[in-house]
């Protein structure tokens, strides 16, 4: 199949609020410094949805969602050296050239090199990869893995050891990367901190094992739905609270600012609710209390506190990928994954086929699953 266009199946998103539909596309094989994937499995991420709802102000239709993904290259473009044919890989939605101006500044894992076409559903030379029905389609998140083949930039895709299991490899594509990335590095999460996570979804749970694998002394779990009280302590909370069931006349920042003797070290927003960062926020302690947005919040939405909660030494911070530097890091957390510090494979509650991708969509609605993965 080198340099030849493939036809294959992809869930496609047509418009925003509609499910996806699964169809016969073509991939057309990568250009230069482009990587083309035979994936085969994806986890379905509350970004996905979010970008299908509509509420995403880079989400353009129609498009091939899908960022969290594992696969084995088919095919690469010229001067791809990183990655050959045959490689088992996992697509990176935050990129890394190591040449930008952000890549060199050594303060963040944020890249330039190929986020603004990625924004725009489209590949770094300004062109589409996909097609349907004669139709283009956009990428999404540089990945677009809700089909069996995509194509990537060089600098979206790292290789790592085939002694991993794609089918939970790929959740380090994108949730548990993020979650214990933020607690370990963003955060940088201290032995006997007071932390609170609000929102235990994947995200959420892996901010968890970042503090519990740190040593935090309280892991103080949040969440509306008490079935993720279990999920929680499994990966180490020492506390749960459910913000709807507090004593009365209590809010979750009286509560959390009583039980931690002024306020939390650290606290995280999983939730991407825009009231909880504000509660998240102003449950850190005076002085020193820093709190990590992570949850991604719909076009529109903005963030609000006194500004006087920063004046007395509170820090608002936030944090995309866990601030993992994808082709030099995520090696080490397949790692660590192996070695079993990093709990990985518990979170994989459902799977599905391609064909029966929606299934995956209203698994994650129900409030029981973890992650979802879709063998491809
Ligand atoms: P999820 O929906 O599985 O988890 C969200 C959890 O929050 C659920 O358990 C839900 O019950 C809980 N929740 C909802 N409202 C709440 C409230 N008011 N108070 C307390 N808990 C509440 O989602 P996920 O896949 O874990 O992702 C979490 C968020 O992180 C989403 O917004 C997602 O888009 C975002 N995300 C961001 C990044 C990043 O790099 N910044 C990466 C992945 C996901
Ligand atoms: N297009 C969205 C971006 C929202 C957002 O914050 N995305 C996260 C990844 S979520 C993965 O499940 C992120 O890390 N963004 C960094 C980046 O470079 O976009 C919007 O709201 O505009
Ligand atoms: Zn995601």
């Amino acid at each position: 199949t080198q340099g030849k266009v493939i036809t294959c199946k992809a869930a496609v998103a047509w418009e925003a609020g509609k499910p996806v539909s699964i169809e016969e596309i073509t991939v057309d094989p990568p250009q230069a410094g482009e990587v083309r994937i035979k994936v085969l499995y994806n986890a379905l991420c509350h970004t996905d949805l979010f970008t299908l709802s509509g509420d995403d102000p880079e989400g353009d239709f129609p498009v091939i969602l899908g960022h969290e993904g594992g696969g084995v290259v088919e095919s690469v473009g010229e001067g791809v050296t990183d990655v050959k044919v045959g490689d088992h890989v996992v697509p990176l939605y935050t990129a890394e050239c190591r040449e930008c101006k952000f890549c060199k500044s050594g303060k963040t894992n944020l890249c330039s090199a190929v986020r603004a076409t990625q924004g725009k559903g489209v590949m770094p030379d300004g062109t589409k990869r996909f097609k349907c029905k004669g139709k283009e389609l956009l990428h999404f998140m540089g990945c677009s893995t809700f089909s069996q083949y995509t194509v990537v930039s060089k600098y979206s895709v790292v290789a790592i050891t085939d002694k991993a299991p794609l089918d939970k490899a790929c959740l380090l594509g994108c949730g548990l990367t993020t979650g214990y990335g933020a607690a370990t590095k963003t955060a940088n999460v201290q032995e006997g901190d007071n932390t609170a996570i609000f929102g235990l979804g994947a995200v959420g749970l892996a901010v968890v094992q970042g503090c519990k694998v740190r040593k935090a002394k309280q892991i103080i779990a949040i969440d509306t739905n008490d079935r993720k009280e279990e999920w929680a302590r499994s990966m180490g909370a020492t506390d749960f609270i459910n913000p709807t069931k507090l004593p009365e006349g209590k809010t979750i920042v009286d509560v959390l600012v009583e039980k931690t003797d002024g306020g939390c070290d650290h606290t995280f927003d999983c939730t991407g609710n825009v009231n909880v960062m504000r509660q998240a926020l102003e449950a850190c302690h005076k002085g020193w209390g820093v709190s990590t947005i992570i949850g991604v919040a719909a076009a529109g939405k903005e963030i609000q506190t006194r500004p006087f909660q920063l004046v007395t030494g509170r820090k608002w911070q936030g944090s995309a990928f866990g601030g993992v530097k994808g082709r030099t890091e995520l090696p080490g957390l397949v790692d660590d994954y192996l070695a079993g510090k990093l709990t990985v494979d518990d979170y994989v509650t459902h799977r599905t086929s391609l064909d029966e991708i929606s299934k995956g969509f209203d698994y994650m609605h129900g409030g029981d699953c973890i992650r979802c993965v879709v063998d491809m």
